[in-house]
């Protein structure tokens, strides 16, 4: 038995690479490229997951594939380094959140490193680097100059305990996402990025993308575009004394005639000029502080009350209706108000049941015609809405404008450009509200780029997204011109690399990093700043690892798999191997430490068929099966299917086994196939074959379609309904040859005697039946 001592290949061989820089990408015009993405880490202070070494594998073993079919493969990575978990920790430590970002990306590059990754790490990045988030706040300038940026009233998710707005997402159900405790809602003015003006595009360029078809949906979802009509009813009133009409959006217009009564959101404005009797201004402030999710909830009583004195006319059949708030009408979706049908709408029904307003289920459908004619218009809405752009915190990117007393909002000019964040000894958020930035007088207090006069900086910083929505670009730029300006220095960099070509990451992100990272795209190929309108052609998705017994991993469970302790013990190559191994790709799967001892031993049985290796050795009859596995693994890494593409080696390594003596050719074929997986005991393996070139670099191994099956066949010759005989025959023989070789043939001709064939049964290649 060989030994197997993974801890000196793997050291020895990434010494090497680094040393050759084997996966330094270049931009080769000879060549066709790969831009392979995987999401970049947070770099929190627990270190790699085995999550994330689940989804860059995967990705690494596509591009070693890539690089050996000819492509010039870029794979980089780097660090989404701002975000409030770092800055938590470092309140309660009393630290820098900038060291503990150095420590914790330190931490996490030599993890990455251990794992063999074949990434180019000239092109690393860090979101918190003034020189990247320089671009971060230059982007923001373009949004600003190109009126998509702007200061707007926003009803945000506060969290009083962590004194923090809080995204929808990170305030489900009310309740605060970091702390648990519950969050109240409020209005107040944020920076905010007119994400719906691109809502049409993000949603019909889906189509241009090879996304799974489960990430468009969640896409499509989310921007949520509904075709539907705009009609107005009018308002009688005595009180008013104008015209007056509520307009509703609907997505069944032909259901006006069963209208039996108008709601409006809370927030609807006709509110603000009527005179509200008690009942309705509490109703009014009670909605406030509820979450869109609790106000339309299905499973959620509906709630209301009626707007006496006021009446509203149905254009269809000049019905006077009556006017009802509730809280489950939005007030930022559609018009904020609704022609409610409850006899083919269950939420209107649900209302009206409990309110005791009548229901018309034998009123007529209208007509388009009809439609048209009481005033309806052809009206397409989204549910996206704008997206909130700022956070009172500190460790973000300074958003970089200032505030003058003359001359209002004024950007600050490019050449000023990195704002950077002022260290300071105290980041605690306020009780105010206010970032802490707002404390440190000496940076917020500033002169006026436009009329020279006193002028205060902005103060709140930008959301976590706002790093991730370029960093794509980043690693292209990185390298070229020591990231300064102008953008024109990157077009021939974008236009050899962009679109990224195949991107995998988590389904947690595919919703709303995927949707900001296009909208920003989008705006940036609007100014030319990029060459094409989508950024990334194909999504793909790793399903999670959980721990064991199929428990989701958590910190608080204490069952988070680290793979430090498998990579110290059996190695990179068998923890790389048992990730992609341990079942399908996209579904989640527990962590079996049973089974990566399974791999291991695998290795261990491939190092030890070395021993047999012979150049002498003729190929035989494992090239039929060599073939095949060569076909097999081929196409299953494109599928993202490595777990059969691994079972398949594992047979080939069986059949191998049997042998007597092994074949080089057989061998190198086998390591071929299995280095992407593990990279490391194959070169070494392969540098013992005495090949000096690396097994990373030779071109990836071709199977021959005539040699996917063996040239003969076993045909079984059944005689009067009993087997009599088995023949090795030449594959596609005709029914006639076969007859002649039974008749040619003593052991199986006797069997004949017995009676006069009355007719034949020939299934070709297989068997021959011959009735008597
Ligand atoms: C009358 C009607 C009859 C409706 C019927 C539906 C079924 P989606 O598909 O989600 O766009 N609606 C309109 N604006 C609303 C708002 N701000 N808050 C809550 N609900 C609102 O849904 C559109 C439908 O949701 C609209 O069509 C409207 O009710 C309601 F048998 O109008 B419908
Ligand atoms: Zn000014």
């Amino acid at each position: 038995m060989k030994s197997y001592d993974h801890k000196a290949i793997e050291t020895k061989w990434q010494a090497v690479w680094e040393k050759d820089g084997s996966f330094t990408a270049t931009e080769d015009i000879n060549k066709k490229k790969f831009y392979a993405l995987v999401e970049f880490p947070y770099p929190s202070g627990d270190g790699l997951h085995t999550g994330h070494a689940r989804s860059y594998t995967a990705m690494d073993v596509i591009c070693r594939k890539r690089r050996r079919e000819g492509y010039s493969v870029l794979y980089p990575i780097g660090w989404d380094a701002f975000g409030l978990p770092t800055e938590n920790y470092a309140i309660k430590t009393g630290r820098q959140p900038a060291d503990i970002t150095k420590e914790n990306t330190d931490t996490f590059r030599r993890q990455l490193k251990a794992l063999g990754y074949s990434f180019d790490w000239n092109r690393e990045i860090d979101t918190s680097d003034p020189k990247y988030y320089k671009w971060t706040q230059w982007i923001f300038l373009q949004l600003l100059k190109n009126g998509l940026a702007y200061r707007g009233k926003a009803t945000v998710n506060w969290c009083p305990k962590d004194k923090i707005t809080l995204a929808n997402e990170e305030a489900v159900g009310g309740v605060c996402d970091r702390c648990g405790g519950p969050t109240e809602t409020r209005e107040k003015e944020q920076w905010m990025l007119a994400i719906t003006k691109y809502a049409g595009r993000l949603y019909d360029d889906l189509d241009q993308t090879d996304y799974l078809p489960k990430i468009i949906t969640q896409q499509r979802n989310w921007i949520g575009k509904s075709e539907g009509h705009n009609i107005k009813f009018k308002v009688e009133s005595e009180k008013l004394k104008v015209d007056t009409y509520i307009e509703v959006f609907t997505t069944r217009i032909d259901t006006i005639f069963g209208v039996t009564y108008i709601v409006l959101a809370p927030e609807h404005a006709l509110l603000q000029t009527l005179e509200l009797s008690n009942d309705v201004k509490e109703y009014v402030e009670r909605a406030k502080n509820k979450q869109d999710m609790e106000r339309t909830a299905d499973d959620k009583e509906k709630t209301g009350v009626e707007l006496k004195g006021i009446k509203a006319i149905n254009p269809a059949n000049n019905e006077e209706i009556p006017v009802w708030v509730a809280d489950y009408v939005l007030g930022h979706y559609g018009t904020g108000a609704v022609m409610a049908v409850p006899a083919h709408d269950d939420r209107d029904n649900a209302f009206a049941k409990k309110y005791s307003l009548p229901s018309k289920p034998e009123a007529p459908f209208a007509t388009k015609e009809q439609a048209v004619s009481f005033g309806a218009t052809e009206k397409t809405t989204f549910k996206l809405r704008d997206w909130v752009f700022s956070r009172q915190r500190y460790w973000g990117e300074p958003i970089p404008v200032v505030h003058c007393l003359i001359c209002g909002i004024v950007p600050l000019d490019e050449s000023e450009l990195p704002l950077t964040l002022p260290i300071v000894e105290k980041y605690q958020p306020t009780d105010t509200g206010e970032s802490p930035l707002a404390a440190i007088d000496d940076w917020v207090n500033t002169i006026c780029p436009h009329c020279g006069g006193p002028a205060k900086r902005e103060t709140d910083t930008m959301p976590n997204w706002a790093g991730s929505s370029w960093y794509y670009l980043a690693y292209v730029m990185q390298g070229i011109s020591n990231f300064e300006f102008p953008i024109s220095n990157y077009a021939d960099a974008f236009k050899y690399w962009t679109p990224v070509d195949w991107y995998n990451g988590g389904m947690e992100h595919a919703t709303l990093h995927l949707l900001y990272s296009r909208f920003w795209h989008k705006f940036l190929f609007d100014i030319k700043a990029v060459p094409t309108s989508e950024p990334y052609i194909k999504r793909t998705a790793q399903g999670m690892i959980l721990s064991h017994g199929g428990i989701k991993m958590s910190k608080s469970k204490g069952n988070v798999i680290s793979p430090d302790e498998f990579v110290q013990k059996f190695g990179a190559d068998t923890l790389r191997l048992y990730e992609l191994f341990m079942g399908p790709f996209d579904q989640a799967i527990a962590w079996n430490t049973d089974s990566l001892v399974g791999v291991y031993r695998f290795i261990e049985r491939v190092v030890n068929l070395s021993e047999k290796v012979s150049k002498e050795a003729p190929i035989g009859d494992i090239e039929i099966l060599l073939n095949q596995t060569i076909k097999k693994v081929s196409e299953d890494i494109e599928e993202m299917k490595f777990n059969t593409a691994i079972s398949s080696l594992m047979i080939l390594v069986n059949e191998l086994a049997k042998e007597a003596k092994i074949s080089t050719d057989s061998y190198g074929v086998l390591l071929q196939l299995l280095s992407p997986f593990a990279p490391h005991v194959t070169e070494e393996l392969w540098g013992g074959l005495g090949h000096s070139t690396s097994i990373h670099a030779v071109s990836w191994p071709i199977f021959d379609t005539a040699k996917l099956q063996a040239d003969t066949v076993e045909l079984v010759i059944q005689i009067g309904g009993k087997v009599r005989g088995r023949l090795n025959v030449k594959r596609g023989i005709s029914e006639k040859e076969a007859i002649n070789m039974v008749y040619s043939d003593e052991s199986i001709k006797k069997w004949l005697v017995e009676g006069q064939p009355r007719k034949t049964v020939f299934v070709p290649d297989r068997l021959l039946n011959i009735v008597l």
